[in-house]
């Protein structure tokens, strides 16, 4: 069984890699390179084709801007199977752009650190991947010292995202009471996504218009990162961006020091982390939810839902082990119950979770992935095999799903894989649990 996984999972890799050296999230619904998504497939094509692997992340820098940003797409190619696509997105408003490759002028949580961390620790040849490591390890520390010299806000090592779509959790229903702040015009536009996946497992037309309508917002000031910071409806510091960077932060602290030399850059980094973890757990904390929250800086207030981000500071070691068990049990009682798989993406609760719709309630591979990794940071190893468990019965009973129903009952009936088929990173993160 397990070889036979393998196989298809490096079969769907495989089908969506691309001429130009790096691998579509999945075919027609996602037609362009997507930067978290590069990360987690490297990791999974580390296991067996180093070379495309490390492709994979030289092409996502090579649309690194002048100013160490890394953009969420990369518009590699041309194709119409995708709104809203690089002309509307217009990076080159922005003096800084990559004069090589279109561009969103947004980004997604920052993962490349770790991954760089994941691909030595699964490299065969070490000297080989430490060479690669070493070209390009300036780069991602150049987007870091972009985050803190430019999405810091208040200077506390807590970066924001100005965009849903920089969360990399889209339509969460973290975000519906921000919707609510904001009056967008109805704009005109032919969506693509629901030409690919049943409208009932997206994002609705209204949510469409507040996404377009904050991106207009920064195109009007050329991306600039103050003015956005100054006028976008939408500002929010998210517990699952940060713990990507804080962990990040970390694999680069390690990998530096493998390599030798860099002392200052070793050095900074360290504060970074020193300022960045003390500030997560002072202002994402939530002590009534027992687990981390968003932080809404345009309305200065704690946005107190749990979603499967609220956990993910367990990947990053962010909480000490006291506050891990709040975490933990608090995981387990809202979203671990008997009949469901974990992790769901939203409170299974609340009145806004959606077993099929997207991010508002479906499991996803990624997030199962850091979680898998989190809970064994604080050996609650039955519990991470629990979600690895899930994770692989959720991909071999309906196939590599972008997302997948967590209630159980669902799954008798056969149905319960949703969104994209043949889905990238649910291949490639599955690669990894089943060496593990
Ligand atoms: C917008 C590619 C991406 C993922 C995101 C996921 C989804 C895009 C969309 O697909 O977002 O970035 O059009 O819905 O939410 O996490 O990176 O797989």
């Amino acid at each position: 069984m397990k070889e036979k996984l393998i196989n298809k999972a490096m079969e769907v890799l495989d089908a969506n890699f691309q001429n130009g050296g790096f691998t579509i999230p999945c075919k027609g619904l996602y037609p362009f390179q997507w930067n978290w998504d590069s990360g987690f497939i490297a990791i999974g094509l580390a296991y067996y084709n180093m070379e495309n692997a490390q492709l994979e992340i030289k092409t996502l820098l090579d649309a690194q801007w002048d100013n160490g940003f890394i953009p969420h797409i990369v518009f590699h190619n041309e194709s119409d199977s995708y709104f809203p696509g690089a002309d509307f997105h217009k990076s080159d408003l922005h003096p800084k752009a990559s004069k090589k490759f279109r561009s969103t002028g947004m980004t997604q949580p920052p993962v490349l650190g770790f991954v760089l961390h994941e691909m030595y620790r699964i490299a065969q040849d070490k000297q080989d991947m430490l060479g690669f490591i070493t070209r390009n390890l300036d780069k991602v520390y150049d987007n870091h010292l972009y985050f803190y010299n430019n999405r810091d806000l208040h200077n506390e090592g807590l970066m924001y995202i100005y965009h849903n779509w920089e969360s990399g959790t889209d339509n969460s229903p973290i975000w519906d009471d921000i919707w609510t702040t904001i009056d967008p015009p109805e704009y005109t536009f032919e969506r693509r996504d629901t030409t690919h996946v049943d409208a009932s497992q997206r994002p609705s037309k209204r949510e469409y218009d507040y996404y377009l309508h904050i991106i207009d917002i920064a195109k009007e000031n050329q991306y600039n990162d103050a003015k956005i910071a100054e006028l976008s409806p939408f500002l929010v510091q998210d517990p699952l961006f940060n713990a990507m960077l804080i962990k990040s932060n970390e694999a680069l602290i390690d990998l530096y020091t493998l390599i030798g030399g860099n002392e200052s850059k070793i050095d900074q980094l360290k504060s970074w982390q020193a300022k960045s973890i003390s500030s997560f757990n002072k202002k994402l904390f939530n002590k009534k939810l027992g687990a981390y929250v968003h932080y809404d800086l345009r309305n200065e207030k704690q946005i107190e839902l749990l979603s499967s981000s609220s956990f993910s500071p367990l990947y990053a070691c962010i909480p000490d082990k006291e506050r891990a068990e709040q975490v933990v049990n608090t995981m387990i009682d809202k979203f671990g119950g008997d009949n469901r798989y974990l992790c769901a993406s939203f409170d299974p609760a609340s009145d806004r979770f959606n077993p099929i719709k997207y991010w508002r309630g479906p499991v996803w591979i990624n997030l199962n992935w850091l979680l898998y990794y989190g809970l064994k940071n604080y050996g609650y190893d039955s519990i991470a095999q629990r979600v690895k468990e899930d994770s692989i019965a959720l991909i071999q009973q309906h196939g590599f799903y972008e997302y997948f129903d967590s209630r159980k009952e669902k799954h008798n009936t056969n149905v319960g894989g949703y969104g994209g088929n043949d889905f990238s990173w649910s291949a490639a993160l599955l690669i990894d649990l089943l060496n593990n």
